[in-house]
């Protein structure tokens, strides 16, 4: 299968561009957002200030080029390693950084976003994302839902089921699988036979794309198709995005333990931002103080959101048992009335 591409490394268009210079510049100021997010969430669980993270270094164009091709509304349903598309969705700084900081209210983004809260279960949301585009199919009212999930997922049940559903039904779902080549230390070539996974979706009958997952115009290019297609009644598509974890599988592993050192600096030369800078030098877009300026009011609103959340009221235990049922259950009422005992007790 031949994998999609628009900008090579090199920062050249090989086809044409779906958006011109002006577009291009605000998908890399997002990008340069988001690794700045990224790497300064690692630093903070390093000083004990998170707990573990999942970092998307090299994974910035997968997520911001995907997600640019959502409208405001359409829902979003990814994992523990999709901060950047959900920021880009417009789920706030904050939000995310709560819900590393393992309060529930991080959850819980603003009314008119629509994006669920990460799923740390490998797969599970994928189902729940089928379920959203199938309501709103039902109900007529036009949103679609992408969801994001890794080659690992791939190899488990919840990815049949919802694949095979939403081809059934013709949901409006898309499916993006960031193939960054390992399941913590499992490699792709371990995970599956396949000799892609975007082949997979022949099974299912629906189309499946293969894409430069570090080209932020192709990811962009072939999700808006993928988002055209299933907004105007033509269901689910399936989008392999070719790309790699820069970095470790979350903060609590060292990848040089199970990747050799050559792979890693392999993929190095073939970072999603260089090549969009390459690209906007050559159009004369580009220059070093432009793009300071940028990371400079970035850095200060990440210190803002940071400011925030750390100024939150913490999170209290009895909160817990009030987030998930209207009217307690009665093993949890009475777990919550236990707690109540102890506290006044205390
Ligand atoms: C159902 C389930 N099984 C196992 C785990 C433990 N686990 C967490 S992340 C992960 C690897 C997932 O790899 P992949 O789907 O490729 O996504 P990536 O982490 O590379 O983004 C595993 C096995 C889990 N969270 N959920």
């Amino acid at each position: 299968m031949e994998q999609r591409c628009i900008l090579d490394p090199e920062g050249n268009l090989i086809s044409e561009a779906p958006v011109g210079l002006d577009e291009t510049e605000r998908l890399f100021d997002a990008m340069l957002t988001a690794r700045l997010y990224d790497r300064k969430c690692s630093a903070m669980q390093r000083q004990g200030r998170l707990a573990t993270y999942a970092p998307y270094e090299g994974q910035e164009a997968a997520q911001i080029g995907s997600a640019a091709a959502l409208r405001p509304g359409d829902w979003m349903a990814g994992t523990y390693r999709d901060a950047a598309a959900m920021w880009m969705h417009g789920y706030p700084f904050v939000n995310l950084l709560l819900f590393r900081m393992g309060d529930e209210r991080g959850g819980c983004p603003p009314e008119d976003v629509f994006i669920l809260p990460p799923s740390i279960t490998v797969g599970g949301h994928m189902i729940h994302a089928v379920g959203l585009a199938w309501a709103s199919l039902i109900k007529g009212d036009d949103r679609v839902a992408i969801t994001y999930f890794g080659d690992g997922a791939t190899s488990e049940g919840d990815f049949h089921e919802a694949m095979n559903f939403a081809a059934v039904y013709e949901t409006p779902t898309i499916f993006v699988c960031q193939n960054n080549q390992y399941a913590i230390s499992m490699s792709r070539e371990g995970q599956t036979r396949s000799a892609t996974i975007a082949g997979k979706a022949d099974a299912y009958g629906m189309p499946g794309v293969l894409v430069d997952g570090n080209d932020v115009l192709a990811m962009l290019a072939v999700t808006t198709e993928a988002v055209d297609r299933a907004r105007s009644g033509g269901g689910p598509t399936l989008i392999e995005a070719f790309t790699y974890r820069a970095g470790p599988h979350t903060t609590t592993d060292d990848p040089l333990r199970y990747r050799p050192a050559e792979e890693v600096d392999e993929w190095s030369h073939r970072d999603p931002i260089v090549r969009v800078r390459r690209y906007l030098q050559h159009n004369g877009r580009w220059d070093h103080d432009r793009e300071q300026t940028v990371l400079d009011g970035v850095a200060a609103a990440i210190e803002a959101a940071v400011a925030e959340a750390e100024a939150t009221d913490p999170y209290t235990a009895i909160e817990v048992f009030e987030a998930m049922y209207a009217e307690p259950t009665p093993v949890l009422k009475a777990q919550r009335d236990a707690l109540l005992r102890d506290q006044g007790s205390a």
